[in-house]
């Protein structure tokens, strides 16, 4: 039954859109803060399940912002493309789950003010804990497949399946510094990731047209892990591809 439960789940998510999926058990939140943990969400959680979608090309991490008429200049409606279709796969599996009578809820994305929506999770680490990778250099969740080119959403459930086993080996960071390089403000230098550094990084949230803005990808652009093609995050190869 258990069996059967979890090929379906991963079966149903690949095919609805997903690239990778996890299974941590609750126990391993317990290192979390109690706002932090999948039990603030739904109190019954067993399992969180991780999904990852890959992220094929840099234009699926577009951000959709107000037009600069409304006044709010760049600021972002919190939209973007691949965010959408991990929510899409994260409720279809919710809605199963209620068709199976296992409680499931989607976890919050981000803090919200929102009582009903705060208690999000840190979903890098949830990543780790999901199985599906390492925390690089570049402090992202690197997964052999895609390296650090994923993003992640997680849903609860009140059902035990039974975990993924953590990979604890990161053989590709040993000789590597390719992120730590590559970051315009040096918010990786000396193994310690600086969030005032980043965020004060120019790439983030530059204008691509008056709908569409794109953050710095430059760290999880140059990993080599899963590399498909050559690292662009100008997108010059978005652009040159679309008028052939
Ligand atoms: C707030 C936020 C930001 C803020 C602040 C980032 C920060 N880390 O503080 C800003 C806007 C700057 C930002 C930037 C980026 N972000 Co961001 N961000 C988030 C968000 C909403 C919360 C992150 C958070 O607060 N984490 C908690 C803090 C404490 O973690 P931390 O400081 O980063 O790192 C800790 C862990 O790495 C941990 N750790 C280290 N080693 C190990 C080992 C193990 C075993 C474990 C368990 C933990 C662990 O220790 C570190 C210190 O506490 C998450 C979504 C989410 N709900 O998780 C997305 C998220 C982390 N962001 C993401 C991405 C892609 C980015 C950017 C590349 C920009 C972009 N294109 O969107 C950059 C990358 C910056 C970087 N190199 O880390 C992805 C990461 C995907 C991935 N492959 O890991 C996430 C998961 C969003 C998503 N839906 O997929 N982000
Ligand atoms: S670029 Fe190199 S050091 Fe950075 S996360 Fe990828 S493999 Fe690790
Ligand atoms: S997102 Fe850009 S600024 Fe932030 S750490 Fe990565 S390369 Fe540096």
């Amino acid at each position: 039954m258990l069996t059967s439960l979890v090929v379906e789940i991963r079966n149903n998510v690949l095919r609805w859109g997903a690239d990778l999926v996890g299974f941590a058990s609750i126990d391993r939140f317990d290192r979390y803060p109690p706002e932090n943990r999948p039990t603030f969400s739904l109190p019954s959680v067993k399992t969180v399940i991780v999904l990852a979608l890959h992220m094929v090309d840099p234009l699926l991490d577009l951000w959709l912002h107000a037009p600069p008429t409304s006044g709010a200049g760049r600021s972002t409606t919190g939209r973007a493309f691949e965010d959408e279709i991990l929510r899409a796969v994260s409720y279809r599996l919710a809605l199963d789950m209620f068709k199976r009578n296992i409680e499931a809820k989607v976890l919050p994305y981000g803090p919200s003010s929102d009582e009903e929506n705060s208690g999000f999770i840190y979903l890098k680490e949830a990543g780790v804990l999901a199985g599906l990778g390492v925390i690089g250099k570049n402090n992202l969740l690197v997964t052999p497949d895609f390296g650090p080119r994923i993003r992640l959403r997680a849903v609860a459930i009140s059902e035990i399946i039974p975990p993924s086993p953590i990979i604890t080996d990161n053989p590709w960071c040993a000789e590597c510094e390719q992120c730590i390089q590559a970051c315009p403000v040096n918010a990786l230098k000396g193994g310690r990731y600086d969030r005032d550094r980043c965020l004060s990084c120019s790439l983030h949230k530059r204008p691509l047209s008056p709908a569409a803005q794109l953050w710095c990808t430059r760290c999880s652009c140059v990993c080599p892990v899963g590399a498909r093609v050559p690292c662009d995050d100008t997108l010059q190869i978005q652009v040159r591809s679309l008028n052939k």
